[in-house]
């Protein structure tokens, strides 16, 4: 089948341009990347071309040698995506020592994938021995609030994380690990990698300071789900802070309850 026509695809598209659309990604901020199951490589493989250049990743995946991604390339819109794939997204192979890729298909009018790629696949390399394979989608997006939300709050993953999870009932039971937070840095670097994957040792949502967010998911629906949940929380908590701060919240013991009826090993050490 020709990639363009493919499943996988039709979700790529659909998750960047929906999250154009909630107003997350300005200009070219922000980039997804989705590891492609052997399956659906071989599905699609009429499209793609041979190996022409391998290049550098900036990073070492041992892990994740022979893998496929398909990811954004650098400097390309969100926006983009969905009415030209083929020039705004590559498909990338990596190598027998998870030092370089090489494109096989996609920014035909050149370019490179995204510049966060070595943090993308530092954390699809942590995340697939985690799930064992599950997890197969990392993003990183721009959303508003919850960047305006790294200006008033301590940047600490606990300060973070309770407050998030007060601002709706079920937001502990979308993300019970809680929210890391990484201190600014300048994005694209090994740095910011290091830092993120540190953090995605023990969370699915790290926040990127004055920047923006980063998050993990087993597919499409679950990361696009978990970034518009976070936001919306952070959405809730600049309103509530505009209108002059709480006046009554959750209560710390409400939580405990919560985890208990819904199931959930809500990490309490970021409860006080
Ligand atoms: O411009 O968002 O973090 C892409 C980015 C880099
Ligand atoms: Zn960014």
């Amino acid at each position: 089948m020709d990639i363009l026509n493919a499943p996988f695809m039709e979700s790529f598209k659909r998750l960047t341009s929906d999250a154009f659309k909630k107003g997350w990604h300005e200009r070219n901020g922000g980039n997804l990347t989705y590891r492609v199951p052997a399956e659906e490589v071989e599905s699609v493989k009429e499209s793609l071309h041979p190996a022409e250049q391998w290049q550098p990743i900036g990073n070492t995946v041992p892990d994740l040698a022979g893998e496929y991604f398909l990811v954004t390339g650098s400097g390309k819109y969100m926006r983009n995506v969905e009415i030209a794939p083929e020039k705004n997204v590559a498909l990338i192979e990596i190598d027998a020592k998870g030092e370089n890729y090489a494109i096989r298909w996609g920014l035909v009018d050149g370019g490179r994938p995204t510049s966060e790629l070595p943090t993308h696949l530092a954390a699809h390399e942590l995340k697939k021995k985690m799930t064992n394979g599950k997890n197969r989608i990392i993003y990183h997006a721009h959303p508003t609030n919850l960047i305006a939300l790294t200006f008033v709050l301590p940047l600490e993953d606990k300060a973070f994380t309770r407050e998030l999870w007060e601002m709706a009932t079920e937001d502990p039971v979308i993300f019970p690990e809680g929210i890391g937070v990484v201190p600014w840095m300048v994005p694209g670097g090994k740095e910011i990698a290091d830092a993120s994957v540190k953090l995605m040792e023990k969370y699915r949502v790290v926040v990127w300071s004055h920047h923006g967010l980063f998050v993990c998911g087993d597919d499409f629906d679950e990361a696009f789900g978990l970034m518009d949940t976070v936001e919306k929380a952070a959405e809730i908590c600049v309103k509530v802070l505009s209108m002059g701060g709480k006046k009554q919240t959750i209560p710390r013991d409400g939580f405990i309850q919560l985890a208990k009826d819904f199931n959930i090993d809500l990490n309490t050490e970021l409860l006080d």
